[in-house]
């Protein structure tokens, strides 16, 4: 079995995502945390394995592998039980619909550059900040609620990619007070991964340096 390290940030929801997928597929792993704010992440031996400059990381055997969804790709396909991506189809393009929700059209606009870019480069105070902050959460969520089958997961009967990208979503979410009344569906399937042990080790409070 290939030695898996994976490079990340206790508080990255993007590192938090494939800490749950390694957890949901038993598999150990080493942790090299990356601190985003002593800026490690761009450090020259950093760089030169991720030239994105991004957590997460996950190298196998010595080869590196960025892009959260990319890793948990790779996962799937190195290690494929349990499947966290459909090999059918239509549920694998559902699966990837949800997981591309959070992960490409929310997560990115809230992305530590981006607010850092907000504040440093265009003047917004914190407030504005974190009202843009929660204004493209609402948003998103709005959609995956709607798009959240009847399942106790976004996988259905088991936790699957969108679930590895719903949670971590959802630790921001509370995170910057977002308003999640209007989300139950998502708030009771977050609840209901939260009660998996895979889920709950890949915490940020779980691997949070003491
Ligand atoms: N699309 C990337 C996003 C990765 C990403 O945005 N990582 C953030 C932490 S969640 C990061 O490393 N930010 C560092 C920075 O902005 O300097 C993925 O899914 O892996």
């Amino acid at each position: 079995m290939a030695l898996l390290v994976l490079h990340d940030y206790f508080r990255s929801s993007a590192s938090f995502r494939v800490r749950i997928a390694l957890n949901l597929k038993g598999l150990d792993y080493e942790r090299v945390e990356v601190s985003l704010i002593a800026g490690e992440q761009k450090s020259d031996a950093y760089l030169a394995q991720n030239a994105q400059g991004f957590v997460p990381m996950l190298v196998a055997d010595g080869e590196a592998i960025i892009q959260s969804l990319a890793i948990i790709d790779w996962l799937d396909r190195a290690h494929p039980e349990p499947r966290l991506i459909p090999d059918a189809p239509m549920p694998r393009a559902v699966a990837l619909a949800q997981a591309h929700v959070v992960a490409c059209d929310i997560h990115p606009l809230n992305n530590l550059r981006v607010l850092k870019y907000l504040k440093r480069d265009l003047g917004l105070n914190e407030q504005t900040k974190d009202h843009w902050y929660r204004h493209w959460i609402s948003e998103g969520f709005e959609a995956l609620e709607a798009m959240a089958g009847e399942g106790r997961y976004l996988g259905g009967d088991m936790p699957g990619i969108a679930d590895c990208c719903l949670v971590p979503q959802m630790y921001n979410a509370r995170r910057f007070e977002v308003q999640l009344d209007a989300f139950p569906r998502l708030v009771a399937i977050d609840a209901a991964c939260m009660a998996l042990e895979a889920f709950q080790k890949a915490h940020p409070d779980a691997v949070k340096r003491a």
